[in-house]
């Protein structure tokens, strides 16, 4: 009999919203809970591709608007194969962004439309559940100094935000809301709720293809 198939849990949000720790603690929680549950990344900056995204980011290298957009889709890409084996074998994916903050940061910059940036993630492994770790800029600016990283500013963030909004206008996607001002614990409570009905539901379902 095959077993059940994990969930496709992906969590965005602007920066400093708290997914990398908001991600690791589901993880444990599922864990603690009996689940095989597996973080990744995105970028995923260990593979060759991925270092050539970390390499523009940390701003030690320059490369074109288009040409880094379709490395970051090409990043996921590469792993789609080991995506979807866990997912068959019953893993739950908790995935730090995705495609949506590939779509949300590059339509940031000038000239790039929504629709042109979802193109080479369209057919990607669709999430059964997309966590918005939603934060207004002042209480974000609270949580501390941005890094020196490439898009790391207020005012860039703001356009991200904004792309964020358009694109959780799209129902096909199940978005929810989750309001990032709270603690950290209460954070995780609503998340763990959200996403253990997802669990249930994504049983019974085969795994989707975004934007299709
Ligand atoms: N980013 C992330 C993109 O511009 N496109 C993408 O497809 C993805 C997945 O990279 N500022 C941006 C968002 C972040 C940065 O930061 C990665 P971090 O802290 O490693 O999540
Ligand atoms: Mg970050």
């Amino acid at each position: 009999m095959a077993c059940k198939r994990g969930a496709l849990i992906v969590l965005e949000g602007v920066d400093r919203a708290g997914k990398t720790t908001q991600c690791t603690k589901l993880v444990e929680a599922l864990q603690d809970g009996g689940r095989a549950a597996h973080m990744m990344r995105f970028p995923d900056r260990l593979t060759t591709i991925g270092q050539l995204i970390s390499s523009y980011l940390e701003n030690k290298s320059d490369l074109e608007d288009h040409s880094v957009h379709l490395l970051f889709s090409a990043n996921r890409w590469e792993l789609v194969p080991l995506m979807k084996k866990k997912l068959e074998e019953g893993t739950t994916l908790i995935v730090d962004r995705y495609a949506f903050s590939g779509v949300a940061f590059t339509s940031a910059k000038p000239g790039f439309s929504i629709n042109w940036c979802k193109a080479p993630d369209v057919g990607l492994p669709k999430p059964d559940l997309v966590l918005f770790l939603q934060l207004n800029p002042s209480a974000a600016a609270q949580r501390g100094q941005f890094g020196s990283e490439r898009y790391e500013t207020s005012s860039f963030q703001q356009r991200v935000e904004g792309r964020f909004e358009e694109l959780m206008a799209d129902t096909t996607v199940n978005w929810q809301v989750i309001d990032a001002s709270q603690s950290i614990d209460e954070v995780h409570e609503n998340i763990k709720r959200l996403s253990m009905n997802a669990l249930t539901a994504a049983e019974d379902r085969p795994i989707g293809e975004l934007w299709k």
